[in-house]
């Protein structure tokens, strides 16, 4: 199909089937050609629900399968640089879901590779800031509707984390999303991390610190706080209050449905991301789809991706030691200005 954008997706687990079902049914402009992950089966399970889509184990024969314009890379972090890198070898452009790598270094590899291309190739999946709860946010901070922002008072719940999940993944993996939430509302840096956590929930696994409390400070004064709890057990929350010095603001209350039924009134808790941001994973394609036909980075770039790891490197030297970690950033490339 000419003007079809022919996308190869690297990882084909809960995100990469996610994001493969997404093309085919909610985003045009674009169709999977090729699907890669070492488990083959895996591979070819979710290559099958892509009509005309190759299977692969190896994610340089995904990238080189023919009429590939354009990469999605959904596997776990650690997998990330090596496919960035070969994304940008082939100057390919590329949706890589956070974190764009688990460590500030390999983020700065990525960002040299970038640079070395001369133009920008690469968005992170920070899907929060194309919620509209979170862009509505956003523009009332930007009008300045509530004045300076003071706090940021998020809350990160989760039902369960899968098995594989470790103490610092509650801030690399899951409270990097607020890190880059802060970053984009208030237009500030994050200076400083602090982590405390009370004695662990008898729901969480053995071993793992859960939940955790993470204060960040950023470079215009501002506090912000997050609880972060990945086995809470009732369901998926993600809220966020805004207090500023002529007000405050909510999102995140998660408005369902109120049912009234035998003497009790009750709503339905959404158990999941993939349902709280639904609309988000949409727009964020759908807008990723049309920034790469233009040859064009519109959303989270690469120096996003490494000021969010930078940050959540500072945080797992904070959740270790207990002490609050100051956070070492390069300087902005001109690439990023
Ligand atoms: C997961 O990878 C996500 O991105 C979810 O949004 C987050 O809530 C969860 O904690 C992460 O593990």
């Amino acid at each position: 199909m000419s003007g079809t954008l022919g996308v190869a997706v690297i990882g084909a687990g809960r995100m990469g089937a996610d994001h493969v079902r997404r093309f085919g049914v909610t985003v045009g402009g674009a169709r999977v050609v090729a699907v890669a992950d070492p488990d083959g089966d895996r591979a070819k399970e979710v290559a099958a629900s892509a009509e005309g889509a190759s299977a692969h184990t190896d994610p340089a024969a995904a990238l080189a399968a023919p009429g590939v314009g354009a990469v999605v890379i959904a596997s776990p972090g650690p997998a990330h640089e090596e496919a960035l890198l070969a994304a940008l070898e082939l100057d390919l452009p590329v949706l890589c879901e956070k974190p764009l790598t688990p460590d500030a270094a390999g983020a700065l590899r990525v960002l040299e590779a970038e640079q070395r291309l001369g133009r920008r190739r690469i968005q992170v999946g920070f899907m929060r800031r194309y919620d509209a709860e979170y862009v509505r946010l956003k523009e009332l901070l930007d009008a300045g509707g509530i004045g300076r922002p003071l706090f940021l008072h998020c809350r990160h719940r989760n039902a369960s984390s899968p098995s594989f999940f470790t103490s610092g993944m509650l801030i690399s993996d899951s409270v990097v999303h607020e890190v880059d939430a802060a970053r984009w509302l208030l237009g500030q840096e994050v200076t400083a991390v602090s982590v405390l956590s009370p004695a662990s929930s008898a729901g969480a696994p053995e071993g793992l610190r859960d939940p955790q409390l993470v204060l960040m400070e950023t470079s215009g004064g501002a506090i912000v706080d997050v609880e972060v709890f990945v086995n809470c057990g009732f369901g998926y929350q993600v809220r966020c209050e805004a207090v500023g010095e002529a007000g405050s603001a909510r999102i995140g209350e998660g408005r369902t449905m109120d049912v009234e039924a035998a003497g009790r009134r009750s709503e339905e808790i959404v158990q999941d991301f993939t349902v709280r941001f639904a609309d988000a994973y949409d727009r964020q394609l759908r807008a990723w789809v049309a920034a790469a036909a233009r040859g064009r980075v519109t959303g989270p770039d690469a120096w996003d991706g490494y000021a969010a790891a930078a940050v959540s490197e500072a945080g797992l030297t904070a959740l270790r030691t207990g002490v609050r970690t100051p956070v070492e950033m390069a300087g902005r490339p001109p690439l990023y200005h």
